[in-house]
């Protein structure tokens, strides 16, 4: 046999993208931080769209409301043929009662029914063959833009949170720091996560190549992502921006001299997506089932939360 011939094998690339295309794929990202920082304003500046209308909220003009529950909403995404089922789950901001002893738990609780669900299909004698992916595969922390350092609470938060899901953290509200006090507030948020050995999204990995290594260390030197939301648009130099207006001037969020917001969205997008995923797979729910079968009193149900999203609409992703 003659191990030269050329059989074809590397079409198998092709096969996989056509499958791919055929069944989509899901990704789901949670918000988190105290109340008031801009997460549901956030999520429509990221994907362009009003997807979060859970109050009734019809346009950008209404003034935003506060999130008073932790609710997931699903849009199916389109581009170029490539379908994605993307679940945004807004939470209420915390910190914002009296005692706000254990105020993450109902966060930890959905993350976490999510991998049990996962696992309770798997481990079915009767298992669909896709099983739907309603595990969370990133979460956009928001950092107050004090200026100072975490808050003892943010600290807590982000403890509990690392352990069972990708982390990215975020300073909100950028605006309203100057360049050098975002640049000082950068590097005192990245000590305070090492002095307290919180390790935040992405990973270094063994199978990392030269240029994986170095796209690390491009988005570790932009964590935390300083960034500023809006749902508006303004005229800017003949071009329409989404900005904030202020006294001074418009903010123009897509603009990298004033803020990180573009390369927050082509991190999710167009860098990290399907690494997000894998890294949820591999790493957080083989966590969780290991947990569950070395200890089965973790396998059962807690469950305040259905896996399955509330509301699906259909929203172009070229818009
Ligand atoms: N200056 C500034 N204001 C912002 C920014 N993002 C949002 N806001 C404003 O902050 C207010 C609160 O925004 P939301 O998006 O409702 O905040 P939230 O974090 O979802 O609030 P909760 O649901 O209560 O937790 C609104 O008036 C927004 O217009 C920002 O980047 N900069
Ligand atoms: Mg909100």
């Amino acid at each position: 046999m003659n191990l030269n011939n050329y059989v074809g094998f590397d079409t198998v690339t092709r096969q996989i993208e056509r499958k791919f295309l055929k069944r989509g794929f899901n990704f789901n990202v949670i918000l988190v931080g105290e109340t008031g920082l801009g997460k549901s304003t956030m999520v429509n500046t990221i994907f362009s769209a009003h997807l979060i209308d859970s109050k009734g909220r019809k346009t950008a003009t209404e003034p935003s409301r506060k999130t008073v529950d932790i609710t997931p909403v699903t849009h199916l995404v389109e581009e170029n043929n490539v379908k994605m089922r993307l679940t945004i789950v807004d939470t209420p901001g915390y910190a914002d009662q009296v005692n706000n002893d254990q105020c993450w738990q109902p966060i930890i609780n959905y993350i976490t029914d999510q991998h049990r669900s996962y696992l309770e299909r798997e481990a079915s004698p009767s298992r669909d063959r896709l099983i739907p992916d309603t595990r969370v595969h990133c979460c956009l922390f928001f950092i107050s833009p004090s200026g100072h350092s975490l808050k003892p609470l943010d600290i807590e938060v982000l403890r509990h949170l690392t352990q069972v899901v990708n982390v990215v953290p975020v300073i909100a509200k950028a605006d309203s720091l100057t360049p050098e006090e975002r640049a000082a507030f950068k590097r005192r948020i990245k000590d305070e996560l090492a002095f307290h050995r919180i390790n935040v999204y992405p990973y270094a990995s063994d199978e990392d190549d030269a240029a994986d290594k170095a796209l690390l260390q491009t988005v570790k030197d932009l964590t935390p992502f300083s960034v500023v939301g809006s749902e508006q648009t303004f005229e800017v130099n003949g071009q329409t921006v989404r900005g904030r207006r202020h006294r001074w001037g418009i903010i123009n969020v897509e603009d990298e001299t004033h803020c990180d917001f573009i390369h927050l969205r082509d991190f999710l997008t167009r860098t990290h997506l399907h690494d997000l995923v894998e890294t949820t797979a591999h790493m957080h729910y083989e966590t969780f089932r290991y947990q569950c079968m070395s200890s089965p009193a973790n396998a059962s149900p807690a469950s305040s939360h259905p896996a399955a999203p509330v509301a699906e609409a259909m929203t172009n992703g070229a818009n």
